[in-house]
């Protein structure tokens, strides 16, 4: 095996950070090959003495490494210490207020707060006695940033200067996304040459925060990359849980607890335990906690990681080769969003994992809006980053996508080319999006079509039929083939591969080929009650000026569209069975 020198190990300045802890301790924590640490056998040759200079490749493990140099802080008292909150002070409100704007939080209580405050521990019990491996992987930290605020950033990357061991940062690679603010160029190059580890990064023009990372990944020269926010504090002991689930697997990706930084009083709080990273249609992602009895049933423990479906999208380490094994991120994202679901996609279709690691606790400023301005319209930018993730990932479930919430997606929004992603996708042979819900997330509701079988007219208990190219209304008979409708998510009513349409301008109806992007296909059939309460079961035709609304005739057993009226029970139908919650 492999042979190092032990003189490289540790380092001196982990050496520092440790002399505080007692004899055994240093000896558990940082035995070379970890003898009596863990129940497996060691090797024979790891069984030598720790005077040798030279040892074999290390696998044995340590504790955390307990290192903080903030725990005993220069100042106990200073505003903000052990993250309390903080309140501004009298007669300071008005300039508070002011530069609230700066950064979308308490901008002037940041300024108050030391750059190497000490927060609390908030790790669950045990995570400060687990082992980790003596061998892990070097990382370099990517923390990109368009106008932060001065006294978060440094803060940022003081706290992971502080309360990381040294021999496992690379290094910090700080982008610049093409900044205008005066402090983030001299004055931050010459604050930041004193941390031979930090490195400055300046993107010639603005790159928005996806491809700014991914500059960021090309310059990086650790094993592992370590992305965050630029106005973070990690907690103690986050680095070492997170790059051990690389180790144990390059295919795990690891995102620590975000935890919050309050914007109004810049105090650290800490945060349920138990919760998936989710999102829910069309692709919000949020988080929602592993319900109690689930929790009870597994026996999951504070400790224990947590499977995600999707990552938050700041905060992550990955196996840098394995990341451009992937392919990266789309390099066709803008500015801000979506990012996180399709690196989540990509990675669990694709071979991976993505993980929630309890012991790695990392504070962030949550704030209402983004500080910094969008070259073109946010909702759009981030839509149009959306789409080409649903494009290129959910197969047959972007219609899910396109069809939820208030408006249709346009699905002829110009999102850019994707050949390129799409054969990324079959180069690396990833799987379906069917089985990703099958197997990584499958508590989504993900129905296919928003409601089926029959469709019964409620005043006449007729339903209607397909007769020819057209339709007629009949007795209902749930098992017979030609009254089996859908109503699809992009709102065609669809019989098999025809779709209910109004013929224009005579008000009878035939059925037409399907075509998602026709507006004469669409439908919408009122569920709930809030843009139109009196029209609830009505089928409204969409490409109208007038409000035109399906009907039965039952003495005729025809069907018409007509004006839409609250009162005509004619008007108002019922699927057999309604998908959607
Ligand atoms: O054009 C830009 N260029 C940048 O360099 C825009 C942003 N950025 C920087 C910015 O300075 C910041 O450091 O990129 C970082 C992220 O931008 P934020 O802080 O405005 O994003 P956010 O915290 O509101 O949003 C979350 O979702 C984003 C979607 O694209 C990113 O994935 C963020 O990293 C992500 N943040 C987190 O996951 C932290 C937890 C929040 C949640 C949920
Ligand atoms: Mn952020």
């Amino acid at each position: 095996s492999r042979i190092r020198s032990k003189a490289s190990f540790p380092s001196p300045v982990l050496q520092k950070a440790i002399v505080s802890r007692t004899r055994n301790e240093i000896d558990e924590g940082l035995r070379p090959a970890g003898i009596n640490l863990t129940a497996k056998a060691q090797p024979a040759e790891h069984k030598q003495s720790h005077a040798k200079v030279l040892v074999p490749e290390d696998h044995g493990m340590h504790q955390v490494l307990k290192i903080d140099v903030t725990l005993s802080p220069r100042d106990p008292k200073a505003p903000g210490q052990f993250g309390r909150p903080v309140i501004v002070p009298p007669g300071k409100e008005k300039e508070a207020q002011k530069r609230w704007k700066e950064g979308n939080f308490n901008v002037y209580l940041s300024d108050l707060i030391p750059v190497d405050r000490a927060i609390e521990d908030t790790r669950p019990a045990g995570c400060a006695e687990q082992l980790v491996h003596n061998q892990l992987p070097t990382t370099s930290i990517i923390m990109c940033f368009v106008d932060e605020v001065w006294s978060t950033l440094l803060r940022s990357v003081h706290s992971v200067l502080n309360r990381s061991p040294q021999h496992l940062i690379k290094e910090i690679l700080l982008v610049d996304d093409f900044s205008t603010k005066d402090y983030l160029k001299d004055k931050l190059d010459k604050y930041m040459s004193q941390f031979p580890k930090v490195r400055i990064l300046r993107l010639k023009e603005r790159h928005g925060l996806i491809r700014a990372r991914l500059a960021g990944a090309q310059n990086a020269t650790g094993d592992v990359l370590t992305f965050l926010d630029s106005h973070v504090e990690c907690n103690v002991g986050w680095l070492e849980p997170l790059l051990e689930r690389v180790y144990l697997s390059r295919k795990k990706v690891a995102c620590p607890v975000i935890e919050v930084i309050n914007d109004k009083d810049m105090s650290y709080m800490t945060v349920d335990n138990f919760q998936r990273g989710v999102f829910v249609w069309p692709m919000n992602f949020g988080w929602r906690t592993i319900p109690p009895e689930v929790v009870a049933k597994n026996r999951i423990k504070e400790t224990d990681v947590i499977r995600c479906p999707v990552m938050a999208g700041g905060l992550f380490s990955i196996d840098k080769n394995y990341f451009f094994e992937l392919g990266t991120y789309d390099p066709g994202l803008d500015v801000w969003g979506g990012e996180n679901m399709e690196l989540s996609f990509k990675v669990w279709m694709c071979g991976g994992e993505i993980e929630i690691v309890p012991c790695s606790r990392v504070g962030h400023i949550f704030r209402n809006d983004n500080p910094y301005s969008f070259p073109k319209d946010r909702l759009k930018t981030v839509e149009r980053n959306l789409v080409r993730v649903a494009e290129v990932w959910l197969d047959e479930y972007k219609e899910l996508f396109y069809g939820h919430g208030d408006h249709l997606i346009d699905q002829r929004l110009d999102a850019g080319n994707l050949t390129q992603q799409r054969e990324l996708r079959k180069k690396l042979k990833c799987k379906s999006f069917k089985w990703y819900l099958d197997n990584v997330f499958p508590d989504l509701k993900a129905p296919i079509v928003r409601a089926g079988g029959v469709l019964v007219s409620v005043a006449l208990s007729k339903c209607i039929s397909v007769e020819n190219t057209t339709v007629i209304l009949e007795e209902c008979d749930a098992s017979s083939k030609s009254q089996q409708f859908n109503y699809t998510w992009l709102r065609l009513i669809k019989h098999e591969e025809w779709c209910l349409a109004p013929v224009p301008d005579k008000g009878a109806l035939k059925l037409s080929t399907c075509d998602n992007r026709n507006s004469g296909l669409k439908w919408l059939h009122i569920l709930t009650s809030v843009f139109h309460p009196d029209l609830v079961n009505h089928i409204v035709f969409e490409n109208s000026h007038q409000l035109l609304c399906l009907e039965g005739n039952f003495s005729q057993k025809t069907l018409k569209v007509a004006a839409c009226d609250s009162m005509k029970l004619h008007q108002k139908w019922k699927f057999e069975k309604y998908y959607e919650d």
